[in-house]
């Protein structure tokens, strides 16, 4: 049988963790003849929490989980992983100002970057779900010069499974029938979800939904206030969901996409006007372990509006923690 791969996740003791863990222990992430060694990271005072999960963990004898390692200490969580999913992240707390926020979750990927660098696997793929998730994971990139730009990403996913399901329902086809589809971006309520270039079974999506008025007046704003919507109604952010697009990310980074497009905070080449080195939200197509920018699509003046906006708030946030780089 195949050796294991080693999965490190932080966070471990958060709702996120809760919804992901045992799917990774299944088999979900890297396949059903693949099995998993976990790595689990969380603050000293939530490691009893983590014990209880690794206990219902044990109580699952999921064939595929060949080991649990549970630490507080970046350098150990990280040494030698295939993957590192970073959910762990400092929530905005009462009164907290936005720079404030951006500094805590700075300290934070400055501390978890370096330690990739010094003991992840030189193959290492890392997902940044800990929100603000594009300029954490930028910060953790530029924290680890000794591996490559293209091991860093940020999770967009759930911004592109929420955009899929609405406009599948809104043209009555099944999600999987659509082609195409693209968020551009910030993860955050400027990520722009791009239907323009989308098909189903070859047709043109715009054509079968045929109301231009529903995509700008309801469908983005939607899409953009869904994880707002969700907490209303739960009473707590999304967790399933996220802990769902993190596999859904990560899977199709190692396993391929299957010459489909999926969205990926990445870190720009230069191309459509996002400088080099932005975590910025793209459509990709995954095979043999990386992925591939989906090159040359064309943008008219409101979708152009639409990219800059959120282009302009990424920007902001990377002056924001810049001298923290330096
Ligand atoms: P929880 O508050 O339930 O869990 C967070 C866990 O992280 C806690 O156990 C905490 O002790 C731990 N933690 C905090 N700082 C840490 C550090 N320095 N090292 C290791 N562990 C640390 O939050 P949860 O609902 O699980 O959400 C986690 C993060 O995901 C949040 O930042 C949230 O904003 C973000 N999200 C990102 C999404 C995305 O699409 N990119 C969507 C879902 C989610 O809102």
């Amino acid at each position: 049988s195949k050796t294991p791969m080693r999965v490190a996740v932080t966070g471990a003791a958060g709702q996120i963790g809760y919804a992901l863990l045992f799917r990774i222990a299944n088999g979900d992430l890297l396949g059903k003849d693949q099995p998993v060694h976990l790595n689990l990271l969380d603050l000293p005072q939530a490691l009893p929490a983590v014990k209880g999960v690794v206990m219902e963990l044990d109580d699952c004898a999921f064939p595929l989980l060949a080991g649990v390692t549970i630490t507080d200490q970046p350098k150990e969580a990280f040494k030698d992983v295939d993957i590192a999913i970073l959910v762990g992240a400092r929530p905005r707390s009462k009164g907290m100002e936005r720079a404030d926020l951006l500094t805590a979750n700075a300290e934070i990927f400055t501390v978890q970057g370096k330690a990739l660098n010094e003991s992840a696997k030189r193959s290492v793929k890392v997902l940044v779900v800990g929100n603000p998730a594009n300029t954490n994971a930028y910060i953790a990139m530029k924290s680890a010069p000794d591996l490559p730009a293209s091991a860093f990403s940020a999770m967009l996913r759930l911004d592109h499974n929420r955009a899929l399901s609405m406009l599948a329902a809104k043209a009555k086809v099944p999600v999987a029938e659509i082609e195409k589809l693209a968020v551009w971006g910030n993860h955050s309520p400027t990520m722009y979800p791009d239907h323009r270039y989308a098909t189903v079974g070859g047709k043109k999506l715009s054509e079968l939904i045929g109301d231009e008025a529903w995509i700008k007046d309801t469908f983005i704003p939607d899409v953009a206030k869904r994880g707002a919507a969700i907490i209303e109604a739960r009473g707590q952010s999304s967790a399933a969901s996220a802990a769902n697009a993190a596999i859904d990310h990560v899977r199709d980074w190692v396993l391929g996409s299957d010459g489909k497009w999926v969205s990926m905070g990445i870190p720009s080449d230069g191309s459509y006007g996002v400088p080099e080195g932005v975590m910025f939200g793209v459509p990709v197509i995954c095979s043999g372990g990386s992925y591939t920018r989906v090159e040359g699509l064309s943008f008219d003046a409101f979708s152009q509006e639409k990219v800059k906006v959120t282009l302009d708030e990424l920007n902001g946030e990377r002056e924001a923690i810049a001298h923290l780089l330096a």
